[in-house]
């Protein structure tokens, strides 16, 4: 295919979690794919090191530019450069607990900088060329108002970041009614995988499991352990952001799994996946996991990772999608469970043979 023909997408957010998996997914269908990343003092960038292209090399199909959600020139400069067929606003402050520590970044970066690209292609004319996906969250919802959650659940968020999402929402459907862009939203549930950032909660049990398995920690420290998610695979989800912006006419859509699980049950799956059978005793902050071989305590309740407004239970309903999109989620909460802590293994025991070494 000669590069005139290549589509091109400009992908927020490209180093996070969903960034990794969907510049894999567009490069394997022939897509030349811009990134924006933040500079940062050490590598931000080990989640898309495998598909990094030097820039000396001729043919360039990923290409990366510094850049800001927080910055309007440089958004600017940047969507002029690429002449992106399709944006993908993924760049986020994504972690809900954090978003209460700092509410005014989260709504400038996951608010006013959806609304920043929005203005770019409009600035730029390109309302008409460019298609734009917008990563809204389940965490819209808050809550609990009705279940399973569709797209006609009304909204109740319950932290700065999901008021900041709810804005990003309403502007991406209004410039979609106002100007006529091809503008969707994905209402994402949970989605997990081994490129999961460290401090959300199933990576951080997945990982804790394994280190302490390998005597590397003695403890897990957890808050909310009665919430339930609805957890789906991460690259199955950015294949149903694609089939969004592949659609005629732009909407917006759920993508869920139809499950919901508890975090504490998830605990004893990760836990059981090394080999360490759990028995949990006691209730409330107290409520302990003790290891059922050695009577010892691996997991405990530390109060300061609970929310000020917590969401107690997420479960979506994804009919919208298969029916439409003919999207459907294929790996199971408890098989994605096990991916992650044998990666979580592997990581470590290469860690430390290489330190041996
Ligand atoms: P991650 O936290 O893994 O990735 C977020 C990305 O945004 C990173 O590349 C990060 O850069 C970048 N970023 C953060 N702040 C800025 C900023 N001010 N300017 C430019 N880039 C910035 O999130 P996920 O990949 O899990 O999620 C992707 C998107 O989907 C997010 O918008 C998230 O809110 C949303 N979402 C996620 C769900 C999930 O379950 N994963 C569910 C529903 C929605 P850096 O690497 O430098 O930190
Ligand atoms: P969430 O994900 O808030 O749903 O947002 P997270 O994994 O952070 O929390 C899920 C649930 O687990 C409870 N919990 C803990 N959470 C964390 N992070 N650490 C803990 O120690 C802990 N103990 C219990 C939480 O209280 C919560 O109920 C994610 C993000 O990816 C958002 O960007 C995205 O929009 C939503 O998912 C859908």
């Amino acid at each position: 295919m000669s590069n005139d023909k290549r589509k091109v997408a400009l992908v927020t957010g490209i180093t996070g979690q969903d960034g990794a998996y969907l510049a894999e997914l567009l490069l394997s269908k022939g897509y030349i794919v811009h990134g924006l990343k933040r500079r940062s003092s050490s590598f931000n960038t080990g989640r898309i090191e495998h598909i990094y292209q030097d820039p000396h090399e001729k043919d360039q199909r990923f290409i990366l530019h510094y850049g800001d959600m927080t910055d309007s020139t440089n958004l600017i400069r940047i969507v002029q450069e690429a002449q992106p067929d399709e944006i993908y606003n993924l760049a986020a402050q994504s972690h809900v607990r954090v978003s209460f520590e700092t509410p005014e970044y989260t709504a400038n970066a996951d608010g006013i900088g959806t609304l920043r690209l929005l203005e770019a292609i409009r600035i730029l004319g390109l309302e008409k060329k460019t298609r734009f996906y917008q990563a809204s969250t389940s965490e819209l919802y808050g809550l609990v108002q009705e279940v399973p959650q569709r797209e006609t659940t009304p909204f109740y968020p319950r932290s700065p970041y999901a008021a900041a999402k709810l804005y990003s929402y309403w502007i991406v459907v209004n410039y979609r009614e106002a100007y006529g862009m091809h503008a969707s939203n994905g209402i994402l549930f949970n989605h997990e995988s081994p490129l999961r950032g460290e401090t959300f909660v199933t990576r951080k049990i997945t990982r804790a499991a394994a280190a302490i398995r390998l005597g590397k920690q003695d403890k897990l420290y957890v808050g909310n352990i009665d919430a339930k998610r609805d957890w789906g695979h991460a690259r199955e989800y950015v294949r149903g952001m694609w089939l969004m912006l592949q659609q005629d006419k732009a909407d917006d859509y759920v993508l869920a799994t139809g499950e919901t699980t508890e975090v504490r049950q998830f605990i004893t799956w990760a836990f059981e996946d090394v080999g360490i059978h759990l028995e949990w005793k006691g209730t409330g902050v107290d409520e302990k996991g003790y290891d059922q071989l050695t009577g010892k305590v691996v997991v405990e309740i530390d109060p300061r990772y609970f929310r000020p407004t917590e969401v107690d239970l997420l479960l979506g309903d994804p009919t919208k999608a298969q029916e439409k999109l003919g999207w459907k989620h294929e790996t199971s909460v408890r098989d994605l469970c096990r991916e992650m802590v044998n990666e979580d293994l592997k990581v470590m025991q290469t860690a430390t043979v290489m330190k041996e070494a």
